[in-house]
């Protein structure tokens, strides 16, 4: 399965993966996703937002007895250049624990799901975890209609053009109530698992920190870079800047992460002084209170050059469920319960009540959203080993 993916949306030169939601390279892993599902006999489910559910057991049936089904799974998408395990570890390891439940002759007393998020980077059209939020109503269909990529494509344009009805974009409670519990593995992006003093191939996600996106948009005049006297400037860069800097000051002394990672310059000559720069602020944290400390000294700062900050997404802090966490953490013989900076469908399924955890596979470089990102073959198969044991513990008759 891994190697049948790796060449889709890599870029040769990088390494890296290119992979946004509704394009090509999109439309063929999604096609991928349906040939290893039906290849395994599991009914594929396409919810009203686009993403896919491969069921083995049926989950309606199973839901009116009263055992809503497990599902496990992630996404396939990734960042810009991003890394080749993110997402796609998470719904290559659900398949092979499938592979592994049949292997040892398992009778699930309750149906197993393996899902595919759309669109959980936002990498193309800027909110994260797009494909869930829908899905759970954390964004409305139309506001997700009308966002935009960086060629102005909105994606409702976007899903028109990839065979999808956007008008039928909304929540799917329906399917939402087939989730009895939801649990998503997916590559440890840090290096807590190194540390000579853990040096554990796994962990289970216990909960993930407040954090969110923030679009920043600082105006001037366009005009000559080299025949403009500095005093007739207005040079929409430096309040831009000036909140750049002011984001990881802030950063440092609330005890936060904040970047700004994705910057659009209008006119984006090397030699016409910027009119407009939008920006994008990702501000992190453990504590709630200090992001939006962040959020507003930074938010000062671009009102001082008279700009605008507005927030594109927002999640607090989401605990997974203590239950399961301790469920899992037990049935695992005690490995490491740990928290994370990052972002997951995980999260906005747990804040629209579905019980979730999380599994982590160790990556060694600690570098996620980057070609570097890793994990050895050996972790990888302990992942997919240990989501079996979840499986069989979770879908089992004792459950
Ligand atoms: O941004 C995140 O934390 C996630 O990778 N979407
Ligand atoms: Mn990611
Ligand atoms: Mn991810």
């Amino acid at each position: 399965m891994w190697r049948d993916l790796t060449p889709i949306g890599r870029d040769d030169r990088t390494h890296g993966y290119h992979r946004f939601a509704w394009t090509r390279a999109d439309h063929t892993l999604r096609e991928w996703f349906v040939g290893e599902a039906e290849r395994r006999g599991l009914d594929v489910v396409v919810d009203r937002v686009g993403n896919q559910w491969a069921w083995w057991g049926d989950p309606d049936e199973a839901l009116a007895a009263g055992r809503p089904g497990i599902v496990t799974g992630s996404h396939l998408d990734s960042v810009p250049d991003g890394g080749a395990f993110d997402g796609p570890l998470g719904v290559v390891s659900a398949f092979a624990a499938l592979d592994a439940l049949r292997r040892d002759g398992f009778e699930p007393d309750r149906p197993i799901g393996v899902v595919n998020f759309i669109d959980e980077e936002g990498a193309r059209f800027g909110v994260a975890c797009a494909g869930s939020r829908i899905l759970t109503g954390a964004m409305t269909a139309d506001r997700a209609r009308s966002l935009t990529d960086g060629e102005g494509v909105s994606m409702a344009e976007a899903l028109r053009a990839a065979g999808r009805d956007p008008e039928g974009l909304g929540p799917d409670a329906e399917t939402v109530r087939r989730v009895g519990a939801f649990v998503e593995l997916h590559v440890e992006q840090g290096r807590h698992l190194s540390l000579p003093e853990v040096d554990q191939p796994l962990a289970v996600g216990s909960d993930i920190w407040p954090h969110g996106r923030w679009r920043i948009r600082t105006l001037g005049e366009a005009n000559h870079a080299g025949t403009t006297r500095l005093a007739d400037r207005e040079d929409a860069m430096l309040g831009f800047a000036a909140a750049v800097i002011s984001a990881r000051r802030a950063a440092e002394a609330n005890g936060c992460v904040a970047t700004v990672g994705k910057v659009v310059v209008t006119p984006g000559g090397v030699n016409a002084i910027p009119s407009e720069v939008t920006g994008w602020l990702d501000a992190r944290g453990s504590d709630e209170t200090a992001v939006r400390l962040v959020v507003d000294e930074v938010r000062e700062v671009v009102a001082d050059f008279e700009g605008l900050l507005t927030e594109d997404s927002w999640t607090g802090p989401t605990p997974f469920d203590p239950a399961l966490v301790r469920r899992l953490a037990t049935r695992l013989g005690g490995i490491p319960v740990i928290g994370t900076g990052a972002g997951h469908d995980a999260g906005i399924l747990a804040n629209a009540g579905v019980p979730t955890a999380m599994l982590f596979v160790r990556n060694p470089t600690g570098i996620s959203h980057s070609p570097e990102e890793f994990a050895t073959s050996q972790d990888c198969l302990a992942g997919v080993e240990a989501l079996t044991t979840v499986l069989t513990d979770l879908a089992g008759a004792s459950a």
